[in-house]
């Protein structure tokens, strides 16, 4: 299991999608595996996944929940999953094609290669690489970053960034349980605490591309979780320690 990978994918509503997007994933070379976390969507995502798994034996992992519970609580499950299971690189990645498949191996070789804790697809490294957004939501994504790295020092710039490879150790040294937020808080929280930790996180220029298919799950609430979710954990990390992992 030394280099083994598994691509962890959320999924609410993305029939449109998914059943294009995990062949493009297993087609890539390094025997990435996909783990979907489906929370019975009701467009039935989780059937046309169970139709495709046998097309690439122990390759397509499904989870299904019951009833849309958040991102965050996907993801943290998904996790809990890799570890058991002692996959070595594991992946966050969005269903609806904003993020490149082809740049897991980008993000996979900034951790193996490079020697990265945590690599992150970052739209903000060179301006502001995002194709097909409004304007509108350009300026508060990026005004968004802005705030988090202003309150929480944060040398990363694009801290809602939902597509990442982690090593195991770092997802193994965070107390999983304590993770509470949803959305993009969820997001920002993972990169601050294992910045707090030490780990040596690396940002890999992306380009991030709008969905064409399928509908936003953004939501006012997740919105306002962020910008208040980001002062709550500034505030609770002056009170607690960190604990560091030792770089060696
Ligand atoms: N399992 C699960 N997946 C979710 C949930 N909410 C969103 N997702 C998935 O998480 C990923 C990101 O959600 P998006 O709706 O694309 O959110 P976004 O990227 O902020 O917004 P858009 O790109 O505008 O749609 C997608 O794969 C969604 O299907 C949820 O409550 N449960
Ligand atoms: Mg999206």
């Amino acid at each position: 299991m030394k280099d083994s990978k598994l691509v962890i994918i959320p999924t609410y509503n993305e029939a449109e999608n998914i059943t294009d997007l995990i062949p493009q994933v297993m087609a890539l070379g390094g025997g990435f595996e996909v783990l979907v976390i489906d929370d019975q969507s009701p467009d039935g995502t989780s059937a046309l996944v169970k139709g495709i798994q046998s097309s690439y034996p122990g390759r397509v992992h499904l989870r299904v929940r019951e009833g849309k519970q958040g991102l965050g609580t996907a993801y943290i499950e998904g996790f809990i999953y890799a570890l058991q299971r002692g996959y070595e690189y594991i992946f966050e990645m969005d269903a609806d094609f904003s993020h490149n498949p082809k740049d897991l191996v980008r993000l996979f070789n900034a951790c193996s290669i490079e020697g990265y804790d945590m690599a992150v697809g970052s739209r903000y490294i060179t301006g502001v690489n995002v194709v097909n957004w409004p304007m509108g939501r350009v300026l508060m994504s990026f005004f968004a970053s802005k705030y988090v790295q202003f309150i929480t020092g944060i040398p990363v710039k694009d801290t809602t960034a939902g597509f990442i490879c982690y090593r195991a150790r770092v997802l193994g040294h965070i107390d999983l349980e304590k993770i509470k937020f949803i959305g993009y808080a969820f997001q920002i929280e993972m990169k601050f605490t294992a910045w707090k930790m030490g780990f040596k996180v690396k940002e890999v220029p992306i380009i991030f591309t709008d969905r064409t298919k399928g509908t936003s799950k953004m939501s006012k609430h997740i919105f306002r979780e962020a910008v208040i979710g980001v002062i709550y954990m500034k505030l609770k990390s002056l009170f607690k320690p960190y604990r560091k992992v030792s770089q060696t």
